[in-house]
């Protein structure tokens, strides 16, 4: 059964103990797939089981287990439910409860003594993707663009891999994922899709089992979907870039280069070519590790399969070397001329197609371009008051966090705590849970979860818009991120009509104004196919640039993404697609590759509170090859301590012959209490900004491994 009806109170459904009804809903977390939910609200206004919808053709009936068990996480006995304020030294978890008036007068008091002191460039509202409803993820923005507050860079997920794959396809945009059932061949390039978005191997399968498809999966480990694949190819860490070049080459060379296409469609098709006559399977193999046969293999399959599908992922992006690296991949369905075809071309994302009207969400009228932009990823050196980072302004006096984690998740975490740890920082966190974020805050409050506020969703992974409408009463006192806003807006005087309006009124407004179905309508379909023409989606009218083609050469320092500066490196950027060498090698003193991959049973730290996934996840590890595990005198269960520069984390060992040697995975974000040593694994990742237009390189670390 399918309820569209309003929401009814929860003291109406306590006291009529009513059946459980299903409800529609959306996957609120930051994953491609951000799958269409059915929901079952129990008797007791709470929610219970739930399950992917079989209406939606992407989601065809299929979730991932650790939202399947969701209750687990929105039924928790340790949510937080009441205002908090820190008693004890910063960082120590001593709080006391307070009231929500209390706490948004001393968070507004700190902001404008902060604004007052040092300017309101000293203030900096941090936020990510704990949710990505439009309206909860970025409504803080609003409060950002009406104050003059230091504004937020998001850097660190999508930069390094959108940026690669614009400079080449000038828009953020692909085909349809559901014509993988239609393909002959589809690679699926760095994304661990069992773990990460699910839905990819149903549309995978299908065409495995109803054409005989070929499945072939580049990875830096035999992951669950690489053990799915017909061609694994199993590369070292940050050397896809040469793997491409090579698969290139063998087009060129063997007459499976679309040359008409290429004509037609590309830029610099001569000069890539010359270029890659050096390129040669044996070059590539020498530097990612696989057999010149299997790299001639995999070409020879790419040239003389038309309908080939290239789902490509963000893992190999997170490299110092990833925005060329994916500009590489992205070449190799333009040369083979895959993309003129059903079932043929790539996906990366889709975001860049949904053209959506943020104004009234983000205050975007309200945007001041001359105030700075402080780069997400960089939240530790900026709190360390590092020059560069703070880009000629004042030093960060207050952060207002929300829908974000960054004492685990982001890079150099040493440097991150201890700016956290600054007596002279004052920290806000809205929050679900006590994380290693909430922990070091000044106030903590609690926040809403998906069932319990109405928000509007697109998806990176698929072509549909989806209302995630409020089902259920909040527990405690929870608040949503735009109430909080709101709350604090009318404190600190920020003015904006966005500030006094519901989070229907603006789904409403937004979906208006960028020619969307009303919110009615919406609810009523419980989602929107967006699809593009098969024209577009496969670029057939020309790619993003403004001269319709493809660049395989490309001028870094001049991309048309929006950057406040540009980043890292640029200016040594090779133009065209090759191996670039500025990854973190091993040496002999640190002479593994540390790969920290996505875990399955978390989604980033997010579910690190629910039993079933710790259970099932069990104590931060590290994949060591047995034979470097033997070198080192270490066994499976043996404690090992993981270091570099940057810091110190002590992992379980777990023998795996499934990683090359020389490299090693920790496949968590755990949070730091979850190891030994009281260190999380981003305790060894770096802060240094990944060119052309910054992000953090997670998977590219070189570290030493001891037995403890
Ligand atoms: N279960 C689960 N699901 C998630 C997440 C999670 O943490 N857990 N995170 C969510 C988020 S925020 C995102 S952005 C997506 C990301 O999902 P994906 O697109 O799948 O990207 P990553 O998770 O970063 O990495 C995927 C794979 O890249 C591999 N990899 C690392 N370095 C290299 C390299 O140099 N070359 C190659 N070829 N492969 C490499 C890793 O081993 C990993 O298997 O997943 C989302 N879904
Ligand atoms: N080592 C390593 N580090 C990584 C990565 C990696 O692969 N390796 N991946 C990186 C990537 S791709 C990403 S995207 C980032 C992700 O980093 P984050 O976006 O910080 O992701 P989460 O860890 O899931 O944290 C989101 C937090 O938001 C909270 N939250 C959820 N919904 C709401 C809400 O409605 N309101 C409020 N106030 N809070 C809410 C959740 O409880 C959770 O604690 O991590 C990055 N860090
Ligand atoms: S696969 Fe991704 S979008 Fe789907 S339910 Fe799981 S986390 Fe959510
Ligand atoms: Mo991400």
């Amino acid at each position: 059964m399918n309820v569209h009806a309003p929401n009814t109170s929860p003291q109406a459904s306590a006291t009529a103990a009513r059946p459980v009804q299903t409800r529609a809903s959306v996957c609120p977390h930051d994953c491609p797939s951000t799958c269409s939910l059915e929901v079952d609200v129990m008797p007791d206004g709470r929610i219970g089981r739930v399950r992917g919808a079989k209406a939606q053709s992407y989601t065809a009936g299929v979730i991932c287990a650790k939202v399947a068990r969701y209750a687990e996480r929105a039924n928790h006995p340790e949510r937080l439910t009441h205002p908090l304020m820190r008693t004890g030294p910063k960082g120590s978890g001593q709080f006391t409860r307070i009231s929500w008036d209390e706490a948004l007068d001393r968070i507004a008091e700190r902001l404008l003594e902060a604004e007052r002191a040092h300017g309101a460039q000293s203030v900096w509202p941090y936020y990510y993707a704990g949710t990505m409803g439009l309206v909860m993820r970025d409504g803080i923005n609003r409060l950002t663009h009406a104050k003059g507050y230091s504004r937020f860079f998001a850097t660190i997920c999508v930069n390094p891999a959108w940026s690669g794959y614009m400079a080449g396809a000038g828009r953020i945009s692909g085909a349809d994922p559901r014509e993988m059932a239609a393909s002959d061949l589809i690679t699926l390039w760095s994304t661990n899709a069992v773990a990460t978005q699910v839905n990819v191997m149903t549309h995978a399968m299908r065409a495995r089992k109803e054409r005989g498809a070929k499945l072939a999966v580049v990875d830096v480990y035999r992951t669950p979907t690489m053990e799915q694949a017909d061609i694994p190819l199993l590369i070292r860490p940050g050397t896809d870039g040469a793997l491409a070049c090579a698969v290139m080459h063998v087009l060129f060379r063997d007459g499976h280069a679309d040359r008409a296409y290429l004509e037609r469609y590309a830029r610099d098709s001569e000069a890539l070519e010359a270029h890659l006559k050096t390129r040669t399977p044996d070059w590539a193999a020498a530097i990612c590790g696989l057999a010149t046969e299997e790299i001639e293999a995999y070409a020879r399959l790419v040239g003389t399969t038309p309908r080939a599908f290239f789902r490509i992922g963000y893992g190999f992006s997170r490299s110092r070397n990833g925005a060329l690296n994916m500009h590489a991949v992205a070449s190799i369905p333009v040369v083979a001329g895959s993309w003129q075809h059903e079932g043929g071309g790539a996906l990366h994302s889709l975001s860049g197609t949904y053209g959506w009207r943020k104004k009234m969400i983000e205050g975007l009228d309200k945007l001041d371009p001359r105030t700075r932009q402080l780069d997400q990823s960089r939240i530790g050196p900026i709190l360390m008051g590092e020059e560069d980072a703070l880009a000629g302004g004042p030093p960060v006096k207050a952060l207002f966090i929300q829908n974000t984690n960054p004492v685990a998740i982001a890079p150099d975490q040493e440097k991150v705590r201890a700016g956290f740890l600054r007596e002279d920082l004052f920290v806000a966190v809205h929050e679900q849970f006590m994380t290693d974020t909430a922990q070091m805050a000044d106030i903590v409050l609690p926040a809403t979860m998906f069932t319990e506020h109405d928000d509007l969703y697109q998806a990176g992974g698929h072509p549909h818009i989806q209302l995630g409408p409020k089902l259920v009463e909040p527990p405690g006192e929870c608040r949503s991120n735009h109430e909080v806003i709101a709350a604090l807006a009318r404190r600190l005087e920020a003015e904006h009509p966005g500030f006094a309006m519901s989070p229907r009124e603006l789904i409403d407004w937004t979906l208006r104004e960028s020619g969307r179905a009303p919110i009615d309508e919406l609810e009523k379909a419980r989602f929107i196919e967006v699809a593009q023409s098969f024209e577009d989606a496969h670029f057939l009218n020309g790619f993003g640039h403004r001269d319709k083609r493809f660049h395989f050469a490309v001028d870094w320092a001049s991309l048309g993404f929006p950057a406040p500066a540009k980043f890292g490196p640029v200016a040594d950027m090779p133009s065209l697609p090759d191996h670039w060498a500025v990854i973190e090698e091993a040496t002999a003193e640190h002479p593994f590759r540390l790969v920290t991959a996505p875990a399955r049973n978390f989604l980033n730290s997010s579910f690190t509170e629910t039993p079933t996934s710790v259970a099932r996840e069990g104590e931060p590890s590290l994949l060591i090859h047995p034979e470097d595990a033997a070198a080192l005198g270490v066994a499976t269960g043996d404690l090992v301590a993981v270091e570099n520069p940057r810091g110190r984390v002590a992992l379980k060992a777990r023998l795996f012959d499934g990683v090359l040697r020389g490299v090693v995975v920790s496949e968590q974000i755990q949070p730091a209490r979850a190891h030994r040593e009281g260190r999380g694994i981003n305790t060894l990742t770096g802060a240094d900004p990944v060119a052309p237009v910054g992000g953090a390189a997670f998977h590219d670390n070189r570290v030493r491994v001891e037995k403890i």
